[in-house]
């Protein structure tokens, strides 16, 4: 089987142990997750080759950060090692009442400060059958805007399938780029997009029609019409019960038809940071092994709720364990 690629920054992620607060931490348990590339290693654990092009400090937090995810199979040849920091995010992990909390530290990093011209598409693509990126990757710089316009139009020439995660994070859109001048031509380049209703007000002022029975229908619809490359809109549908009670299901709207799928209830949530990633790589798994968008859209709702179960950014679970939740095995019993 052919790559999936993915293109993006990958941060050092820092959180203080035990649902502390960073004021009063004496130690920082530390791990590594980015977006994209959090999309390759869910895919790799799930038996998907995955490769993913990034841009890191040409230092041993650089590499470390690299190791990391090679270490969860994912193919790092094509990164590129140089500049000078590596981006790092705070979480403090919420508890019952209280939110769980990020603070960016990604200006000026390595990948922020890349040029467009240390990834050779073509070389990056020879073995691949899949690009995906997310709407985080073109915020974080115009030289990031334009390496995924590069790697986008590199994907169609060589007829390789390309999704995106849009993915609106309005405060990292202050570099001096509108989310909004950027988007609609990445997103023209797209079959299939993770968007919800929200994002596409927000990034293209799309909304529901009036009257509309159902506001994502109408929404991905309208999405189709602007954007005709554009086949399947995916999105998942969260309620928030407290930090650690959640229900997620998936949403999708393909081939003029709508597919939903029943709550996946998660209590407790231990770690819901890459949930969005275990959705789209578990969506893709689905289309590349099962003949129906219900079948695809099921285990990507299964394999993002099951994401929540574990620390960290990445999915650390195979197709067995996902299909073990989709046959309806939702009490933990074992395989
Ligand atoms: O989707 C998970 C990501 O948000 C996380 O891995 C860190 O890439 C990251 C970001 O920009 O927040």
């Amino acid at each position: 089987m052919k790559q999936v690629v993915t293109f993006g920054e990958i941060m050092m992620r820092l959180s203080p142990p035990q649902c502390q607060r960073l004021s009063q931490a004496a130690s920082l348990d530390v791990t590594y997750g980015g977006g994209d590339a959090n999309v390759a290693a869910g895919l790799a654990y799930l038996g998907v080759p995955a490769a993913h092009a990034g841009c890191f400090p040409d230092n041993a937090v650089g590499r470390a950060a690299a190791q990391h995810f090679q270490h969860h199979g994912v193919d790092m040849q094509h990164c590129v090692f140089r500049g000078h920091r590596l981006g790092l995010y705070f979480l403090e992990v919420g508890a019952s009442l209280r939110a769980s909390r990020i603070v960016y530290d990604r200006y000026d990093s390595a990948f922020a400060n890349l040029q467009p011209e240390w990834f050779n598409w073509d070389a990056v693509f020879q073995n691949a059958q899949w690009l995906h990126w997310t709407g985080i990757t073109p915020a974080i710089s115009a030289t990031a805007a334009q390496a995924t316009r590069e790697a986008i139009a590199a994907a169609r020439r060589r007829g390789l399938t390309v999704s995106a995660d849009v993915n609106y994070r309005r405060n990292l859109w202050q570099y001096g780029q509108r989310a909004q001048d950027v988007m609609p031509e990445l997103v023209a380049g797209c079959d299939l997009v993770v968007c919800t209703e929200g994002d596409a007000e927000d990034l293209f002022g799309i909304r529901p029609e009036a009257g509309a029975d159902n506001s994502f229908v109408s929404v991905s619809r309208q999405l189709m019409a602007r954007f005709p490359q554009i086949k399947q809109v995916i999105a998942t549908r969260r309620s928030t019960q407290s930090a650690s009670h959640e229900r997620i299901r998936g949403l999708a709207y393909s081939g003029g038809e709508y597919f939903e799928t029943e709550d996946f209830d998660i209590n407790p949530v231990v770690d819901r940071i890459g949930g969005g990633d275990s959705f789209i790589s578990g969506f893709i798994y689905g289309q590349l092994t099962y003949p129906t968008v219900p079948q695809a859209l099921t285990f990507a709702t299964a394999a993002s709720a099951l994401k929540h179960t574990i620390p960290g950014d990445i999915n650390l679970v195979s197709a067995a364990e996902v299909e073990h939740i989709v046959a309806g095995n939702t009490t933990g019993r074992l395989l």
